[in-house]
């Protein structure tokens, strides 16, 4: 399970009795590029040791916008991530998330969708989007990217709304769901979002590519893998570039730096938004350079919005992905960490101030049908071999 550290207000012991043997945890109070101190990572270390789990993974070592957009001061921030790699590497931990989506981490409108069980759920609804981005952020050009139609929406969803429900919405999508390092103000994201005047999907490509021939040879250096977290939503939004979103963005990723630390974060919530993303497929084609598995669905519907579903509901196919992914790890006889990503907020939680899709229990129940899914495909399977 992911924790944030000692101000997440899931604990350590929490995480334990849910069943999980590993955390996935980051340095969240380092300022985006600095340099992770050996010091620092063997705090952290040690905090996590102490309660009886380990740090399996980093998620993330955020990579710093000037190396997306490869200005400013990219170099030094390129030479902070390799000091970074090698300190996390000398203190044991080899397992490096990141994602390289411009200016915002994963984006949601609404963070208590209310289900129909009276839990709630994160959800993305694109007419929200698409008000943000005409009559909220006013973006120059914005209009060219939608159709009549869609603008039509998104100006009566718009009217609907109240001023606190306007800011509410301007809120949730600009000041940064926990893991996003970084929040901006209105004018901070106007300002921002214009160095990417430039940069289209063919740039962030290779600025990406230019990247990865940096640092994975500094991992390989030091017996580490790196694996990119999917784009979230798997999408363009604001006429931002995307680069992970697709398995031929993956092919091309791969082929680019061919190499086994250049890896993938199989985030099934993430790739599963789009229906063209064939999932159980795509861990067939990619396990090899598979490191980490983030698992989770989402329910889209024919107007583009979606929610997060129950871990086995949805439309990921989740008994599928599971199984190819138990076979893989079968094959290669070792297991890659794994993690329920996000949950909904629910019984007790619901009372409570937790993080937005990282509360204990829903993540719970989430692990906790997850493990049994992953249990009972692996026993069937070594029934059947016997037999
Ligand atoms: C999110 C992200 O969907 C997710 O997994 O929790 O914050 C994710 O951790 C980062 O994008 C990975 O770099
Ligand atoms: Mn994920």
């Amino acid at each position: 399970m992911r924790w944030y550290g000692s101000g997440d207000p899931v604990s350590l012991r929490d995480i334990r009795q849910a069943g999980a043997t590993g955390v996935v945890s980051a340095l969240h109070h380092i300022p985006n590029g600095e340099l992770w101190p050996v010091a620092e990572i063997q705090a952290r270390k040690a905090v996590i040791e102490a309660a009886g789990l380990s740090w399996s993974v980093v998620e993330s070592l955020p990579v710093h916008e000037h190396i997306k957009t490869r200005n400013g001061n990219w170099e030094k921030y390129i030479d902070n991530y390799k000091k970074s790699l090698k300190h996390l590497g000398g203190c044991g931990i080899r397992t490096i998330c990141y994602n390289f989506m411009p200016l915002l981490d994963w984006t949601r409108t609404q963070l208590d969708y209310a289900l129909p069980d009276g839990s709630r759920a994160l959800r993305y609804e694109k007419n929200a989007v698409v008000a943000f981005d005409l009559f909220i952020l006013q973006r120059p050009h914005a209009d060219q990217d939608y159709s009549p139609k869609e603008k039509q929406a998104a100006s009566t969803y718009f009217d609907s709304l109240e001023a606190a429900e306007r800011i509410n919405l301007s809120d949730t999508i600009l000041k940064g769901l926990p893991g996003a390092e970084v929040g901006f103000s209105l004018e901070e994201f106007r300002q921002e979002i214009t160095r990417y005047d430039k940069i289209d999907h063919k740039t962030l490509a290779a600025h990406l590519d230019a990247f990865l021939a940096e640092v994975t040879p500094v991992a390989e250096a030091n017996e580490m893998v790196l694996c990119i977290h999917p784009d979230d939503p798997p999408f363009p939004i604001f006429g931002l570039p995307r680069v992970v979103s697709t398995a031929t963005d993956v092919r091309r990723i791969f082929n680019g730096t061919d190499r086994y630390s250049n890896g993938l974060t199989f985030c099934t919530g993430s790739f599963g938004v789009r229906a063209d993303n064939n999932l159980p497929a795509m861990v067939k084609e990619f396990g090899e350079r598979i490191h980490f598995i983030h698992l989770r669905s989402t329910r889209r519907d024919a107007e583009g919005n979606f929610f997060e579903a129950d871990h086995l509901d949805g439309d990921v196919p989740m008994f599928e992905v599971m199984r190819e992914l138990v076979l893989w790890q079968q094959k290669r006889s070792s297991a890659l960490p794994m993690r329920p990503d996000h949950g909904h907020q629910m019984l007790d939680d619901l009372d409570k101030t937790t993080y937005p899709g990282y509360t204990a229990i829903g993540r719970l129940k989430g692990l906790a049908e997850l493990r049994g899914l992953e249990l009972g495909i692996s026993k069937s399977l070594t029934v059947a071999e016997n037999r």
